[in-house]
């Protein structure tokens, strides 16, 4: 049974409206306490032109933004900042505000160019608390403008803009709070786990648990935040094969939601996962198995409600094997090498191993394993990147935190650039017999061919022990091997065609040869293909029609929509995306 506690109501009948636009702005400001904010785009400082009228260059915030254009921690600073900055531009218009992120100082990029809102909503709440939200939610009934819902701007989706909207930015709800015996909502039992605020990012939560002596399971880069769209999008960690995905070890998160008689303030206990970790031999009950039943269901962020905080399993902190294995392969060894991966992923998965292979080599952790045992386990792969010009350490770190601090910081994906990815879940089953290996084999012979060496998150939950049911993510999670993808660049300047190309070879190249090596298989929201085909399918396979009727129970006014998102209006709403 889903227990539910704090649950507060409004009522969302809205006033009639007398007031003009401007004095509905002024007053939403007010009951938000000053905290509306208009946005203009991140980099308007360094032009002289703003929608076409002439403003003021600010020399200084001008050169503070060109030295950290493309460093993540500043951007998270900006509710008009994306990572991947296209999205705060409207591709399909062109109307745009980008300086040159491979050289930041590049003045051809600004000099009597003018700097346009792209799709940055002009309006936006720096949300504190429950209220705000509601505040936000009954201007959005009562106006029509809809809402979008900003964290920390990774989404490469681009599922944090909507132009014209009004933004909830969830930035500083900034509080961690440490619980050596969490006892959620009526459970028995009581667990080791940190409350975060919807704004807190990794590395905050990842030096929180450090201190408490804790170890929590998240994602590869220091900016993700740890209960937005990572957390509901499924969240995945180099430590997921063995100790499962963010949803899985989430236990509690408090949101602010709407239905047809009520605005809700609510939190909502995830029990089936607490039974999972008291009693492992016990088989779940029909009851504590329905657990995405409620607004917190996994159907990716900013589209059932507003998540103010989550309340996260975490472990002992406990000592993690590391292998830095660095290789870019020669054309001659590139066959050998990937048949090495191929053959040898099912029995480092089945090991705990998980990690990411890149264009520079991989590097894996383990907690699981010894030191000895980590470096028996990975030594033929480790001798091949020896002997061909490579190299290859293994070593034992105090720490998870040590390892986001030594490695995660090094080696995170690069941002301020135009980047797009592509991927798809690419089941054991391939790993397990010849035809199947061979044809990976071939298939990543091709990709390099075409996109350069694959980007392979090895992240996968395979060893991780689920009760079938107990999250909406699609099932071809449970059974994939890898998160096969790819990316692709482009520059500041290319134009509305060039741009769509880029979309177009992704989507290409993940509809028709990622998709053939799995077609039954299913994809990564977060980091997915921006056209995926059936994306309902990908996504979420059979729970799509149940993640729906969630949609149309807690957002009916529909004033929450994103691309490719749950109960999604479809592109119309989206105007700004290429239309390939
Ligand atoms: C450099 C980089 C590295 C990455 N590494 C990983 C990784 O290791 N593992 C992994 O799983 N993914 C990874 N991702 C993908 C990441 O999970 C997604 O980008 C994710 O959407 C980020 O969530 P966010 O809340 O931080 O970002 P945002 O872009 O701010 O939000 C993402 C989505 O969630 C919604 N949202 C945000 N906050 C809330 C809230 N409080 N309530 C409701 N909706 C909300 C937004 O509307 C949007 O739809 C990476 C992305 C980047 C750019
Ligand atoms: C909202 O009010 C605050 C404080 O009064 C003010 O600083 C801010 O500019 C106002 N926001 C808008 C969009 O007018
Ligand atoms: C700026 O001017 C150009 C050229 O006249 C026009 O196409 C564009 O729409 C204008 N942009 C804005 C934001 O007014
Ligand atoms: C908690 O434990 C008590 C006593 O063992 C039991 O009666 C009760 O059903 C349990 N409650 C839940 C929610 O499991
Ligand atoms: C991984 O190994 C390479 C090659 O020895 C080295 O340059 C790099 O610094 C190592 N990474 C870390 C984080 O130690
Ligand atoms: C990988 O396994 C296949 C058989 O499935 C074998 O033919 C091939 O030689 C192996 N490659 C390596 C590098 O071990
Ligand atoms: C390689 O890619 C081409 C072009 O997409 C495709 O036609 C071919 O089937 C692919 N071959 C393999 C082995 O994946
Ligand atoms: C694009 O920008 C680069 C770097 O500023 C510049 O060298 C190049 O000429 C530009 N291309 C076009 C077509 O304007
Ligand atoms: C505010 C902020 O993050 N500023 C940083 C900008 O970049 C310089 C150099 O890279 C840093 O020293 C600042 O701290």
């Amino acid at each position: 049974m889903n227990i539910l506690l704090g649950l507060c109501y409004f009522s969302p009948v809205v006033a009639a409206i007398t007031l003009s636009l401007t004095d509905q702005w002024q007053a939403l400001n007010a009951t938000v306490g000053g905290r509306l904010h208009a946005a203009t785009p991140f980099a308007l400082p360094c032009f002289s032109k703003y929608n076409n009228q002439s403003v003021e260059v600010d020399e200084g915030a001008c050169s503070t933004i060109q030295a950290n254009y493309t460093n993540p921690q500043y951007r998270l600073t900006s509710f008009s900042a994306n990572m991947n900055p296209q999205y705060e531009t409207c591709m399909a218009t062109h109307s745009q505000c980008l300086l040159n992120s491979a050289n930041s100082k590049d003045t051809l990029a600004t000099n009597g160019i003018s700097c346009d809102q792209g799709q940055i909503s002009p309006f936006y709440i720096d949300v504190r608390t429950p209220e705000d939200v509601q505040a936000a939610y009954k201007f959005s009934a009562s106006t029509k403008i809809p809402l979008s819902i900003k964290n920390t701007g990774h989404d490469y989706i681009g599922r944090t803009r909507r132009a014209g909207s009004l933004g909830i930015w969830t930035h500083n709800l900034d509080s961690m709070r440490y619980h050596t015996n969490f006892t959620p909502d009526s459970c028995n039992g009581s667990f080791r786990a940190i409350t975060v605020g919807a704004g807190v990012t990794f590395e905050q939560v990842y030096k929180f648990a450090d201190d408490n002596d804790a170890m929590f399971v998240g994602g590869y880069a220091q900016s993700i935040g740890a209960s937005g769209g990572w957390l509901m999008g499924g969240g995945h960690s180099v430590l997921s094969p063995s100790l499962g995905l963010g949803v899985d070890r989430v236990v509690r998160v408090s949101y602010f939601a709407s239905t047809a008689q009520h605005w809700l303030y609510h939190s909502f206990s995830f029990k089936s996962r607490l039974s999972l970790q008291m009693v492992s031999s016990a088989r779940p009950t029909h009851a504590n198995i329905q657990i995405f039943s409620g607004p917190c269901a996994e159907g990716g962020g900013g589209t059932f409600g507003v998540v103010l905080e989550s309340t996260h399993l975490v472990e002992q902190r406990i000592p993690i094997q590391v292998v830095n294995i660095t290789y870019a392969p020669a054309e001659a060894q590139l066959q050998r090498y990937f048949e090495i991966l191929v053959n040898s992923s099912t029995s480092w998965s089945e090991l705990g191993w998980g990690g990411h292979i890149t264009s520079r080599g991989l590097i894996y952790v383990n907690p699981q394993l010894s030191l000895a045992d980590a470096t028996e386990s990975m030594q033929q792969i480790a001798e091949f990147a020896r002997a061909n010009g490579g190299s290859a350490t293994f070593e034992t770190l105090p720490s998870w935190y040590d390892f986001f601090d030594r490695f995660i910081l090094q080696v995170q994906a690069a941002v301020g650039n135009l980047r797009i990815l592509g991927s798809r879940l690419i089941p054991k089953a391939n790993f397990e017999t010849k035809a199947g290996r061979v044809q990976l084999v071939a298939h990543l012979l091709n990709q390099t061919a075409m996109f350069g060496l694959p980007y392979i998150p090895v992240v996968t939950p395979i060893s991780y022990t689920y009760i079938p049911g107990t999250t909406s993510l699609s099932p071809a999670w449970r059974t994939a091997l890898w998160h096969l993808g790819t990316s692709t660049t482009w520059a500041y300047n290319s134009t509305i065609d060039e741009i769509r190309g880029k979309f177009s070879s992704v989507h290409d190249f993940v509809d028709k040869n990622l998709r053939t090596l799995a077609p039954d298989s299913g994809s990564y929201l977060n980091e997915g293909d921006v056209y995926e085909t059936d994306y309902e399918v990908a996504y979420w396979g059979a729970n799509y029609a149940r993640l729906l009727e969630v949609k149309i129970k807690y957002d009916p006014m529909g004033l929450l929509d994103c691309w490719n998102c749950v109960g999604s209006k479809g592109p119309s709403e989206f105007p700004c995306y290429p239309v390939l």
